[in-house]
Order: structure tokens, then C-alpha cells, then sequence
């Protein structure tokens, strides 16, 4: 009957929400092996028995290694073809998927650093307390709760931890470029632009690339880009983004925050460019609307940051005094906010 039915699928929908993190770590284990580097450097469809030898596996962990390949391409991440063995013999051999092309060291899009830090235990311990942190009073992160310090200084006092967290946004930044590329309009007319929190320069880069005549600055924590040397028209300067901004024609933020004060900063023929998210919950693409909200429990849990909706950002853009903003999707989930006085 119905109610069967329903039943199971409840079990279904329940249990495939349960054991989801099964597929995150399997990603995470193909990343650490170098599943996706071995295939790309064997230049054609790899058997099971070849990738074992290339990854130095134990022999008798082939079939485990296939049981982790079997989930892994039903999720998308390899697929399946057929080769010739020397004797005449049809064998299954693996081929890389758009997605894990995304693997590939060495390459401008490998988001393998990404991987490895937010799946790293360091940003998955802090979920232990989450019981702990909704019962207290003190207004701080889950990370915080967990650990007794927030994620800055912790990342500032462990160095292995801060370059994880920088080679993951560099390489989150990278695939920028071809955002750049399909929006060139964004950044015409500018004589000057500011990147706040810009990290080591990585977006800064991109852009000086593609615009050499922009004078980039990338504004950042004094920690960060102390030691960091530019060129003429791409600088760092330390400080505090809280407390104020370097002026410039535009200011470009990835993450938001105290955004009434960093816009404030702007003169009246500025403009403000924005990469984030605007979440569409009535998208008609579940899955990429499930990626921005747990996105945007990710920057909770880190940094108290948040994402927001389309209405939320016209709410903030018009609280804050600007009287236009455009918001073009690029970059797969996240949007290009322009936003003017
Ligand atoms: C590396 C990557 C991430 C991380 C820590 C790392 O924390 C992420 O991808 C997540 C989160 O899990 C993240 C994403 C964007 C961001 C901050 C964190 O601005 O070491």
C-alpha cells in the first residue's frame, strides 16, 4: 500500500542523508591516493589491476580499491569503458569525469587542496559540540565552542593548518578566471581596485592579468600578506577590514562581512563587486540550491558569516544607500554582484 511506500522512501531519503559523509570521505580517500593522477598519467583507461600497481596498493587491497571505485563512479567521479587485454579479452578500464579532472594536480582547476582541507578533521571536530553550542548563550562559532578559539587564530598559530586554508581558497580562486574572462564588462573603466581579504593575491593576480592598467591592492590580515612583495600596479597592504578599507574605484569582496561598513567606504563614482552566493530556494535545481545552504552552515559554523538570498542582498544593497546592483551566476554556485552608487 501508500503508506508502505512512504515509509520506505522515508527510510530511503533518511539513511541516504545519513551515510552521504561515506561518499564525502571516499572522495577525500581517491583525492589522498592520487586516483585522479594516475589515470590522467597512464593517458588512457586504466584497469583495476594497473591502477592498484601505479598506487602502490597492498595486493590484497585491489578489491577494496575497487569497491571505493564502484561508488565513486556511481556518484560521477570515474566512469566505466572497456579495453582490449593483450590475450584478446574485453576488461573494464576507468576513464576520468569532468569532476575528477577537477583532481588533476598540477592544473589550474585542481581543487584537490579544497578537498583535503574541508574535509579535514580540523573542520569536521567541531560538529561534536553542536548540542553544547545551541544551548549557550555566548554569541561565538561552532569552531570556537569546539576548540576555545576562533578559526583565525587557530589557522595563525599552526602554520601547516593556514597554508591547507590558503592553497584551498587560492585554488577555489583560480576557477575565477574564466569568470573574469566571461566578464570583462564588470571590470571596464576601473582605474583602481581594492581586494578585501584577498589572501595571498590569487584573485588580485587574475585580474591584474587580465587588466594590467587596474591598480590592484589586496588587503588583507598584516599576517598574511606581510611578506608577500607585489609590482607596480599589484600591492598588499596589511590591516584590519573592520576597521577601514583602502580606497579605490572598486572594492571586490568574496566573503561578505560587516558589509554596511566595507561599502560605506565607497565614494560616490565607486562601485562594489561582489563573488558570492545568492541562494535560489525556489531554484529548479535541488542540488545546487542543497550546495548553498550548506554552504552557508559552513560559514556559520566557521565564522558566524552567512549566505543570502536574492532578497536579501537587495535588502542589504538598498539599506546601505546604493541604488543599483546586478547579479549574473558565474563560477558554477557562486554569482557576480555589481553593485552601484
Ligand atoms: C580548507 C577549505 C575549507 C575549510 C578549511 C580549509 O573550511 C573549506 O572549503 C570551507 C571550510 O570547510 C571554507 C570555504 C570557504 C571559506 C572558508 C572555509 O571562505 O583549510
Amino acid at each position: 500500500g501508500s503508506e508502505e511506500s512512504e515509509l520506505y522512501h522515508a527510510q530511503i531519503h533518511l539513511y541516504k542523508h545519513v551515510y552521504n559523509f561515506v561518499s564525502s570521505m571516499a572522495l577525500k580517500s581517491a583525492m589522498e591516493l592520487g586516483i585522479a593522477d594516475a589515470i590522467h598519467n597512464h593517458g588512457k583507461p586504466m584497469t583495476l589491476p594497473e591502477l592498484s600497481s601505479s598506487l602502490k596498493l597492498h595486493p590484497s587491497k585491489v578489491n577494496i580499491l575497487y569497491r571505493f571505485l564502484r561508488l565513486l563512479t556511481h556518484n560521477g567521479f570515474f566512469a566505466k569503458t572497456t579495453v582490449k587485454s593483450k590475450e584478446g579479452e574485453e576488461e573494464t578500464a576507468y576513464v576520468l569525469t569532468p569532476s575528477s579532472k577537477l583532481l588533476v594536480s598540477g592544473k589550474s582547476t585542481c581543487l584537490s587542496s579544497l578537498v583535503k582541507g574541508a574535509l579535514h578533521p580540523s573542520s569536521l571536530d567541531m560538529w561534536g559540540v553542536s548540542k553544547k553550542w545551541f544551548h549557550e548563550d555566548k554569541e561565538q562559532t561552532l569552531f570556537e565552542c569546539a576548540t576555545g578559539e576562533n578559526y583565525w587564530d587557530f589557522l595563525n598559530k599552526d602554520s601547516d593548518s593556514l597554508s591547507m586554508f590558503q592553497d584551498a581558497m587560492a585554488a577555489d580562486s583560480r576557477l575565477f578566471k574564466l569568470a573574469i574572462q566571461e566578464n570583462k564588462h564588470a571590470f571596464e573603466g576601473l582605474e583602481s581596485l581594492v581586494d578585501v581579504a584577498g589572501g595571498t593575491g590569487g584573485v588580485a593576480k587574475l585580474i591584474h592579468e587580465a587588466f594590467p592598467h587596474i591598480k590592484c591592492t589586496v588587503f588583507d590580515q598584516p599576517q598574511v600578506v606581510g611578506n608577500l612583495t607585489g609590482n607596480e600596479n599589484l600591492n598588499f597592504v596589511g590591516g584590519d577590514m573592520f576597521k577601514s578599507v583602502p580606497s579605490a574605484d572598486a572594492v571586490l569582496l568574496k566573503i561578505l562581512k560587516n558589509s554596511k561598513e566595507a561599502i560605506s567606504h565607497k565614494g560616490k563614482d565607486g562601485k562594489v563587486i561582489i563573488i558570492d552566493i545568492s541562494i535560489d530556494e525556489n531554484s529548479d535545481d535541488r542540488g545546487l540550491t542543497e550546495l548553498q545552504l550548506e554552504y552557508d552552515v559552513v560559514m556559520l559554523t566557521m565564522f558566524l558569516g552567512k549566505e543570502r538570498t536574492k532578497k536579501e542582498w537587495e535588502k542589504l544593497i538598498y539599506d546601505a544607500g546604493f541604488s543599483r546592483y546586478k547579479i549574473t551566476p558565474i563560477c558554477g554556485f557562486k554569482s557576480l554582484i555589481e553593485v552601484y552608487p
